[in-house]
């Protein structure tokens, strides 16, 4: 059994921070502890939703002194990848349904000095991603479906957490496993227990939770 995780990357979900206060949010979620950010691309097409803007994403990459991963919720990630490696991005994660080449545009993010990650949907199967597992540094798994925040976590997507996270270990932890939808303190400190090592923080665990420190050393400790 997989003990609990140390050291968990707490990653805040910047599309819950509030935009009239972008830099103040920034600031403040840093000084809180947040190990780096998660920005969210949705084209509307992917998913039934937009979200964030291009604008949004370079200027918070370019100003924020922790690390910035772009999660892709968009159909051929790989047209754009170049764009997010040149905003400064540490990971780009893509969905493999929208990729007709996943594995050439993991090699691409790879090249170009990027960790490259793959967003497992949760009707996608362990066994749809298992070959190009040894590709990525990051697995995203989905609790929700993507495309909004604020939804309910699946529990069917449990034992694949389990797979995903036995599969790395028995490759000498060849990626991390980060989780992403309702990552409240229950739901942390279970999959922490799995060996999740990073964790999406969105409405159920830090925003409009009240003061930002407060609850990162709170979800630190779990
Ligand atoms: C959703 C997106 C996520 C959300 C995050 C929100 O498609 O990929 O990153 O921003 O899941 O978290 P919460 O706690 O509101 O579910
Ligand atoms: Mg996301």
């Amino acid at each position: 059994m997989a003990t609990a995780t140390t050291n968990k990357l707490l990653l805040p979900s910047m599309m819950c921070a509030d935009f009239g206060s972008l830099r103040d949010e920034v600031t403040a979620l840093e000084a809180a502890g947040a190990d780096g950010f998660h920005l969210d691309l949705m084209d509307g097409n992917y998913v039934p939703n937009y979200g964030m803007g291009l604008q949004d994403i370079a200027w918070i990459c370019k100003n924020a002194t922790v690390p910035c991963d772009v999660h892709m919720m968009a159909v051929d990630p790989g047209r754009y990848v170049k764009l997010f490696a040149d905003m400064g991005a540490r990971v780009i994660y893509v969905h493999p349904e929208a990729d007709t080449h996943v594995a050439r545009t993991l090699a691409a993010v790879r090249e170009l000095g990027i960790h490259p990650g793959i967003a497992i949907n949760p009707g996608t199967s362990f066994a749809a991603v298992e070959t190009i597992l040894p590709l990525v540094d990051y697995v995203l798994a989905m609790t929700v479906n993507p495309g909004f925040a604020g939804q309910r976590w699946l529990d069917f997507v449990n034992p694949k957490i389990g797979q995903l996270v036995a599969a790395s270990h028995a490759n000498g932890n060849n990626y991390e496993v980060v989780v992403d939808g309702n990552c409240s303190p229950e739901r942390i400190a279970q999959a922490s227990a799995m060996g999740v090592k990073g964790f999406v923080l969105g409405t159920a665990g830090l925003f409009g939770h009240g003061d930002y420190r407060t609850s990162m050393d709170a979800l630190r400790a779990l």
